[in-house]
């Protein structure tokens, strides 16, 4: 198996190009995209190895989707292609300098996941498990393989990585909560940005979140916290400077990116306070660039930017 294994739903993504509102678009750009997916590449494009699976539609998007992550060097063995239902898609598009995501991914190839459709195998033989919460919201049966494949890890002892990855527009405030926690509870290291900590915990208070935090045996690593990381390694704080972006084009897939650069870090043998420098160089690189994973650096990038000493850890 790969060191690290993720699963999740990749969807067909259109886009206007040049931050055309879909309402008067012509023509779109077509990609993909799919938090786990994006992270997958992001840690093979840092010379990780990474699997990605996931069922899609026996489709285009289906085999485009499952063309690019080959040709990105990430191993799409457990991969399916399903002909009971189709690819998700989803459309982006900037308006007034608020970007706008429209789903459709009901009723996906993905949202049919079940249990039975883990290799079992494939998961004991990894050194990580990442999962996300968006997974968990698809439907019932999504949920509990993403369950599922977290107790294979657990018993066999491959660390589990958790993004909650908050989507609104696919659950309830309550719901999420209910199946988040929990996760957070069982997982090696938590990712989550300090909005979705707020929310999942219900309030604003430092104190409050951090008290929940201390809790878990979670290595915690929380996004997005003013600018900086912060990094809760048994009782241990850290604050880890933002690396500044030298422009923003497009967010979407910074999550991502820096959870690739975290994940590559740990398993170069880092720690998690220094695996936060590299997935903060990481994560600015990809804001740069339209599209989710398109800008994701290689090693040899970062490297140098480490190197730079811009970032400094305190
Ligand atoms: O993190 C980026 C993802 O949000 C994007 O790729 C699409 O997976 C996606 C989702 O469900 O929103």
């Amino acid at each position: 198996s790969p060191d690290i294994i993720t699963f999740g739903e990749s969807m067909a993504l259109f886009m206007p190009p040049e931050h055309k509102a879909l309402e008067r678009a012509t023509v779109l750009e077509q990609g993909f995209g799919g938090a786990e997916s994006n992270v997958a590449i992001g840690i093979a494009r840092l010379g990780g190895s990474a699997g990605w699976f996931g069922v899609l539609g026996d489709d285009p998007f289906g085999k485009m989707i499952l063309k690019t992550l080959r040709g990105e060097g990430v191993d799409v063995s457990r991969s399916i292609l399903s002909s009971d239902a189709p690819t998700g898609m989803m459309f982006r598009e900037h308006v007034a300098g608020r970007t706008a995501v429209h789903y459709y991914r009901k009723h996906s190839a993905a949202s049919r996941m079940e249990p039975e459709q883990l290799d079992e195998q494939y998961i004991r033989g990894a050194k990580l498990l990442h999962v996300t919460g968006i997974t968990t919201a698809l439907s019932e049966s999504s949920r509990r393989t993403v369950l599922r494949a977290i107790e294979i890890a657990k018993e066999a002892g491959v660390k589990v990585c958790f993004d909650p990855n908050l989507r609104l527009k696919l659950w309830s405030i309550e719901e999420a909560r209910e199946t988040l926690l929990p996760i957070a509870e069982q997982a090696d290291y938590f990712l989550p940005g300090w909005d979705e900590l707020k929310l999942l915990y219900n309030t604003d208070s430092f104190e409050e979140v951090k008290e929940k935090l201390l809790q878990l045996n979670a290595v915690t690593i929380v996004k997005g916290f003013g600018d900086t990381t912060l990094v809760l390694d048994n009782g241990k704080e850290t604050l880890v400077p933002f690396y500044p972006a030298e422009k923003v084009i497009d967010t979407v897939g910074a999550g991502d990116g820096f959870c690739a650069g975290f994940l590559a870090g740990i398993m170069r043998g880092m720690t998690p306070a220094q695996a936060v420098g590299l997935a903060s160089i990481n994560g600015s690189l990809v804001v740069q660039m339209r599209g989710d994973w398109e800008a994701l650096p290689e090693w040899s990038a970062v490297e140098q930017r480490m190197s730079d000493k811009v970032w400094v850890e305190r």
